[in-house]
């Protein structure tokens, strides 16, 4: 006899985002999923407290490093690639344009960020040239804010010379671009870094900084921001 009982309602399992406040990467990820209205659950990662080297953290993401996202059980890792994958799988609204050319200004402008600038002031490095080169902390903050002078002046002179920024680093649509630049100059600004020199740059800072998905996800209205 067949059972007549009504089928389980299929539900999306729901997404879990492996975060830490400060962590740019993660506030990249932050940004993508409040601009595409996707509710997701945080799981916070203490990197400071080393949380992210625990086995069982490594499990999730063996590189341990965060942000690392669970979509119904597939782990994604990499915010760049996460970026990409919610824009293909969750569509609306788009965070990269359709056309080719535009699509590879836009990760131009993200791996200026997320290639160039951001892997020599992440906190591994930073921590590595602290103690093999036994720098205090005025020897630390010198080699961060060299490194973000000359990123952010090279992204300031890749935008002016591509002439392409609008509101946004890509004309008046907000892109995955926006979700790496704005991040980044939050870590600036904690390191009190002279922003001067970037006046582009920082316009689009500002305009996103109007829009609620880059405001409400910002590190300081984090539940784990200390
Ligand atoms: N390329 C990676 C970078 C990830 C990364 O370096 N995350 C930092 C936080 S922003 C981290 O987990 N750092 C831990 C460490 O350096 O030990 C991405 O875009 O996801």
């Amino acid at each position: 006899m067949l059972d007549s009982a009504p089928p389980e309602p299929q539900r999306a399992p729901a997404m879990k985002l492996y975060t830490y406040f400060r962590s740019s990467a993660s506030y990249r990820v932050r940004i993508a999923l409040a601009l595409k209205g996707l509710a997701h659950e945080s799981v916070f990662v203490n990197l400071p407290k080393a949380e992210h080297q625990s086995d069982a953290y490594r499990a999730v993401n063996p590189q341990a490093l965060v942000p690392s996202l669970d979509d119904g059980g597939h782990v994604l890792v990499q915010s760049l690639a996460i970026m990409e994958y919610l824009d293909e799988a969750y569509p609306e609204p788009p965070i990269m344009p359709p056309a080719p050319l535009d699509r590879a200004y836009v990760r131009a402008v993200a791996q200026i960020v997320a290639c160039e600038i951001h892997p020599l002031n992440n906190l591994r490095t930073l921590k590595h040239i602290r103690a093999a080169y036994r720098l205090d902390d005025d020897g630390v903050n010198a080699w961060y804010r060299h490194w973000i002078a000359a990123g952010l002046g090279s992204l300031e002179r890749y935008l002016v010379a591509a002439g392409r920024a609008g509101l946004y680093a890509f004309g008046d649509m907000v892109t995955l671009a926006d979700c790496c630049l704005v991040p980044q100059i939050f870590n600036a600004k904690r390191f009190e870094c002279d922003l001067a020199s970037y006046p582009t740059v920082m316009r689009v800072f500002g305009q996103c900084m109007k829009l609620a998905a880059f405001e409400s996800t910002q590190p300081a209205k984090q539940p784990d921001a200390v």
